[in-house]
């Protein structure tokens, strides 16, 4: 075949923003799957999480929420005029948590726009692997605690409402619902 300079070329990949999941998605309550191997398409699966996740905006994002059932955990916590600061989180797990808590005010891209207090530990340690498929160890503390606990238990098929109280959890939903129905009437 003749060299053609518009044919579409395997070895370079754009990033692509992809749909995030909202409920009631039944695969967000799928659990996901130990990644075996950080690979090239592991990494490319990770860029199109993060560009997903800077759009929606998001500080963190699971690989679930955007229909891929693997281990996978993006973070950035830089505030808007700071650098960003990528983390990324393979095959993550709580080793320790502590026994204090502490309340924090989450939302969830695949619940739009519901936000309540969740209690949660407020130290934990992570051990996973980076995007170089290293095995690491974090303590972690404040937001990234958090955010690490929430994106874990997506992983779980798990979402923060899940966390409420039944009555705490009926109420928001229903508001949430009832909001999204004015919203798409
Ligand atoms: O963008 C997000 N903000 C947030 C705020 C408080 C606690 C957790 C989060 S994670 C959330 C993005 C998301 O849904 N990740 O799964
Ligand atoms: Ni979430």
């Amino acid at each position: 075949m003749p060299f053609d300079p518009f044919a579409p070329k395997d070895y370079v990949r754009a990033m692509a923003l992809r749909p995030i999941l909202v409920l009631p998605e039944p695969l967000l309550r799928k659990v996901s799957d130990p990644v075996p191997e950080v690979d090239a398409a592991v990494r490319a699966l990770v860029d199109d999480m993060f560009e997903t996740m800077y759009e929606a905006p998001g500080i963190g994002l699971a690989a679930i929420q955007i229909g891929v059932p693997k281990r996978i955990v993006t973070i950035d916590l830089a505030r808007k005029e700071e650098p960003p600061a990528r983390q990324v989180f393979i095959n993550p797990e709580i080793v320790w948590a502590s026994e204090d808590l502490s309340s924090y005010e989450e939302g969830c891209l695949s619940i739009p726009s519901l936000y309540e207090e969740v209690e949660r530990p407020a130290r934990i340690r992570v051990r996973y692997r980076d995007v170089d498929g290293k095995p690491q160890e974090i303590e972690a503390d404040g937001l990234l605690a958090t955010c690490l606990q929430h994106e874990i238990d997506h992983l779980e098929g798990k979402l923060f409402v899940d966390r409420l109280s039944r009555l705490k959890r009926e109420r928001a939903l229903k508001r949430w619902q009832k909001a999204r129905r004015e919203n798409d009437a």
